[in-house]
């Protein structure tokens, strides 16, 4: 029997799934190294923990590790039912929780290597966490894609740690009633995208997709549709992280403004920046819940021990 020690708990909405202890040892010298040879040799192990019977597809995983560099409290690995994340926000400020919650970690400052860059996480007396992302920009401005029975749709593409495109005009009601018609939606685009040729900067899959709308008590609300078509519950910290870069690129935003961002759930992240360079630096504020400490229990003779598909 093997045995996994798992702090779950949810920011916002959105649930994290934080493996403490279990796991096989990973080879590698940075965070990059470490997620590829998660990926390359055990992946079976995110989807015994992210797949059901343990897991279901609106569940984001994060692998505590050994910090790479010398100023961090620890590193961290990011991944869901589909494959794995760059960035996390709503999961960073799960796993800066979850360690307080376990005593690992005191009220303050801390870095957290990840494989797309050191983030910094400001534990607040009051529970709450500020993440300062990873450097984000916008790499392309109104791109125009043929979406198949939904004619031509414009969007930005940026980079807030994992990928968007970040869509204004679309005519859709962004409301929890209309979730299913909006997954819709927004999985025709992910794969216009895809089938038409349009990538990151980087050659990335552009794999996060994000509607905006007004909201009464916000300054926005969105709908994000995560890479293994779940929608996120959450604002989506790397996606907060993104529409910050645009409107901070549109001059619609000044460094230091803040920016209140509502899910299509109802939750909030509040947000803000500062200028490096021509990137952006956001900070994300939320809060995490604690839902359960449990020990999963992975039976080599059960048929679906590594998880059902995947
Ligand atoms: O909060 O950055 C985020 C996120 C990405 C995918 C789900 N949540």
């Amino acid at each position: 029997m093997q045995r996994v020690h798992v702090i779950d708990s949810h920011s916002a909405g959105e649930p994290t799934r934080l493996v403490m202890d279990g796991f096989p040892t990973l080879a590698g010298a940075t965070m990059t190294e470490k997620r590829d040879c998660l990926r390359d040799r055990h992946d079976h192990w995110r989807r015994a923990v992210m797949l059901e019977p343990r897991g279901h597809d609106v569940l984001v995983g994060a692998l505590y590790c050994e910090p790479v560099s010398p100023d961090a409290t620890c590193g961290v690995i990011f991944f869901n039912n589909a494959g794995y994340l760059g960035m996390c926000g709503h999961g960073t400020i799960g796993l800066v929780a979850s360690l307080h919650h376990l005593g690992h970690l005191s009220p303050g400052d801390h870095r957290i290597d990840t494989p797309v860059g050191q983030v910094e996480a400001t534990l607040h007396a009051d529970g709450a966490v500020t993440v300062r992302n990873v450097p984000s920009y916008r790499y392309r401005r109104q791109v125009a894609v043929e979406v198949p029975g939904h004619g031509m749709v414009h969007g930005d593409i940026a980079w807030g740690g994992n990928w968007f495109f970040l869509v204004s005009d679309h005519g859709q009601r962004i409301a929890l009633d209309n979730v299913e018609t909006l997954t819709g939606y927004t999985w025709a685009i992910r794969q216009a995208l895809a089938g038409q040729g349009f990538t990151g900067d980087d050659g990335g899959e552009i794999d996060h997709i994000e509607l905006f709308a007004d909201d009464d008590e916000a300054d926005s609300r969105n709908f994000v549709l995560c890479p293994g078509k779940a929608y996120d519950r959450s604002p989506c910290g790397t996606g907060t992280s993104a529409k910050l870069a645009c409107l901070a690129a549109d001059g619609k935003l000044a460094p230091g403004e803040r920016w209140r961002q509502a899910s299509v759930c109802g939750g909030l992240f509040e947000a803000s920046y500062e200028w490096q360079g021509d990137q952006i630096r956001p900070s994300i504020t939320g809060r995490a819940f604690m839902s359960a400490d449990s020990t999963l229990l992975i039976d080599e003779q059960d048929p679906f021990a590594w998880g059902i598909g995947g």
